[in-house]
Formats: structure tokens, sequence, C-alpha cells
């Protein structure tokens, strides 16, 4: 991501990046939102003007800037990745709390929820998944009613043919 080829792509040093022909997108929500809007199945993404629209928006904002971005974000930045960005052990420590505090808010909703929102799947639940697969990973315990959610979305279909074109690329590839 620090090479020339790719800072041409994108500047921001970071994945994702999507090339679709000329068009070049980066930030994984709006990737998300934009492939789906594209050349999904529409119904995966709330139509605009309605609450569900907003409903959708509000929790890809909380999922990136919460739950990403603000906290397990900082746990790779200042622990994984110290070597380029430095240790900061008080920052890992508050964003761990952070994450287990804001995922609240997620398990609270999908108790009576099945799905972030509506009553089907959008591109909410799956950065959702993301977010919980990536937690799991780090060691946080999910209640069983995140780890079922997240068990439920990992079983699609689709995801898992998406995972396993996802991870059969190495970072030598
Ligand atoms: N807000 C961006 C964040 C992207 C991001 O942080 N990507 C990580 C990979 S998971 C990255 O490229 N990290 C490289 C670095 O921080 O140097 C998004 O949601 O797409």
């Amino acid at each position: 991501m620090q090479t020339p080829e790719f800072r041409n792509i994108n500047p921001k040093e970071k994945i994702p990046v999507l090339t679709d022909e000329q068009f070049v997108l980066t930030e994984s929500a709006a990737i998300v939102t934009y492939l789906f809007d594209s050349y999904g199945q529409k119904q995966f993404i709330p139509d605009p003007y309605t609450e569900d629209r907003a409903l959708y928006n509000q929790w890809i904002s909380f999922i990136q800037m919460e739950l990403d971005a603000h906290t397990l974000y900082v746990i790779r930045k200042h622990r994984d990745l110290e070597s380029l960005y430095g240790a900061a052990p008080a920052a890992v420590e508050a964003a761990i709390e952070g994450f287990n505090k804001q995922i609240r808010v997620a398990d609270h909703f999908l108790q009576s929820n099945e799905y972030l929102v509506g009553d089907s799947f959008s591109g909410a639940d799956l950065l959702m998944t993301t977010i919980l697969t990536w937690a799991e990973a780090y060691g946080f315990e999910l209640s069983s009613n995140l780890a079922d959610y997240s068990g439920r979305q990992t079983s699609r279909e689709a995801y898992k043919s998406a995972a396993k074109l996802n991870f059969s690329i190495t970072p030598n590839d």
C-alpha cells in the first residue's frame, strides 16, 4: 500500500479501494453501498428518503466510527501496527473499554430484531459482520446473541463464497 502504484490509486495508503473501470472509490461503507446500488439486488440498501434509509445511514456511521475507527482500529494501529504508528497502551486500553460499551448497543437492539434495518438483510448487516468477526479474532468475547447473529450472517452462501475469495489473497499476491 506504500508502493507508488498503490498510492496512485489511493493516496490514503489504505484498503479497501475499489476500481470499477475508470471509477475509483475508497471507504468500506461507500463501497458496499455503491456495489449494492450499482450491481446488487436493490433490497439490500433501503430506498432514499425513507426512515429505513436514515436508519441504514445511522448504523453504518456507528459501525465505522464507534466500532471501527475509534476502537478496533485504534487497537490495530497502536498494538498490531505499532512499528508504523507507535505503541500506545493507554489508548489501546481505552479502545477496548470503548468497544465493549458501544457493542452493547448493537447487542441490545439485536435481542429483539433479526436485522439492523427493517426485516431483511442489508449492507449494514454485512458491515456489522466484519466488525464482529474482527472483534472475535481480537479476543473479544461476544454475547451469545451477537455470536448467533454473526453466525447467521457468516453462514450465508454469499458470505461464504466472498470470504473464500477474499481470504485466498495474501499480501504478496
Ligand atoms: N475508513 C476506512 C479505513 C480503512 C483502513 O483502515 N484499512 C486498513 C486495513 S483493515 C488499512 O489499510 N490499514 C493500513 C494502515 O493503517 O496503514 C474504511 O472503512 O475503508
